[in-house]
């Protein structure tokens, strides 16, 4: 790995501190190194809050080794005047020579006139370090601006031997398919997203509230799909833990098709990822549709024998996701 290649590592790591709360936006790492040292560290903040070289360089003591310094970041800094100044023009402001970016910005405010700011005041940028990385890093955000919706997750709990839900449901006694651990992960993973989403079945059958309880961070916002009107305040997803929205005839064409405008509602919404968490039928919908980018399946150790098959799909195992355990497996569609 070389030098460069490392403290771009070193970014992406520490972007991850901003998983979950900086959305819309992209979680940007950022480390200033002066003298094969790193001096200065950064992540975005919380959305609306200040970007990761912002707080990088804010972060720096001496700010006269700012002139000789390198500033990594896992994206291009911006040059738009957002919820926030532009980036490059701090970066200018502080006489930062040398610039190393992961990847270009898409968002078409950007999209390479931060680079092109840069270089026109003087500095030397490289671009292109550890890309793909930093591309999957950012893949909600490049999701969201490239093809107008939500990075969206696929989540569910099969049997080993294929079946999503048994024959017949015992109302005092849900079946568990997985375990405590996994129901952790869930929960990690709804801080993660913007949204959750789930459809009618789901509620009538399980009553889920859809909230983070067995982890700390955000609570998404609830998506619940209503076609038939089957739905009432009592259900647990109404609960005032947290926003939820109806999806109805009031914005949705149920003739057509209805995981593309999900979509839709969901681009024009400002949300820029969602975690379906079942069940079949709204999985297949987005499956059969084409839109999906990761699917997260635990399977368990029972055997239904009979009942509701868990979805079928075909996507790519994702090495490295899949080096815990082989009760959960991560696939991306390809
Ligand atoms: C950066 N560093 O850490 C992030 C960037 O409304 P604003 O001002 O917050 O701008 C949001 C846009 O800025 C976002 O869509 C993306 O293009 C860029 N995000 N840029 O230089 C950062 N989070
Ligand atoms: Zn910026």
């Amino acid at each position: 790995m070389t030098k460069h290649e490392t403290h771009i590592k070193r970014c992406i790591q520490i972007a991850k501190n901003g998983l979950g709360n900086t959305n819309p936006n992209p979680m940007v790492g950022s480390v200033i190194v002066y003298n094969n040292t790193i001096i200065g560290e950064g992540f975005t903040s919380p959305y609306g809050g200040n970007h990761a070289e912002v707080n990088a360089i804010n972060s720096v003591s001496n700010k006269d080794l700012l002139k000789k310094a390198t500033l990594y970041v896992t994206l291009e800094p911006c040059s738009h005047y957002g919820k926030t100044p532009p980036c490059s023009d701090l970066i200018i402001k502080h006489n930062i020579p040398n610039i190393v970016i992961g990847c270009i910005d898409d968002n078409e405010k950007v999209a390479g006139k931060g680079i092109e700011k840069l270089r026109d005041a003087g500095c030397n940028v490289t671009v292109g370090i550890l890309e793909n990385a930093c591309k999957n890093h950012h893949k909600r955000f490049f999701t969201y601006h490239n093809k107008k919706r939500p990075y969206i997750i696929l989540k569910w709990a099969e049997t080993k031997d294929g079946f999503i839900a048994p024959e017949t449901k015992n109302e005092q006694k849900p079946v568990w398919i997985t375990n405590t651990f996994s129901r952790q992960l869930v929960h990690k993973w709804r801080t993660e997203e913007q949204a959750i989403l789930v459809g009618t079945n789901t509620v009538l059958e399980d009553n889920p509230s859809l909230t983070v309880r067995d982890w700390t961070g955000k609570n998404p916002i609830r998506l619940v799909i209503d076609k038939n009107e089957k739905l009432s305040k009592k259900h647990s997803v109404f609960n005032t833990a947290a926003e939820t929205i109806l999806i109805s005839k009031n914005n949705i064409d149920f003739s057509k098709n209805l995981a593309k405008q999900i979509c839709d509602l969901l681009f024009e919404k400002n949300i820029s990822s969602v975690i379906i968490e079942g069940g079949t039928k709204t999985l297949e919908t987005f499956i059969d549709e084409n839109l999906w980018d990761e699917a997260r399946v635990f399977i368990g150790n029972t055997e239904f024998k009979k009942g509701t098959k868990a979805p079928r799909f075909q996507g790519k195992l994702i090495p490295e996701e899949n080096i815990i355990t082989d009760t959960l497996k991560i696939y991306k569609n390809d």
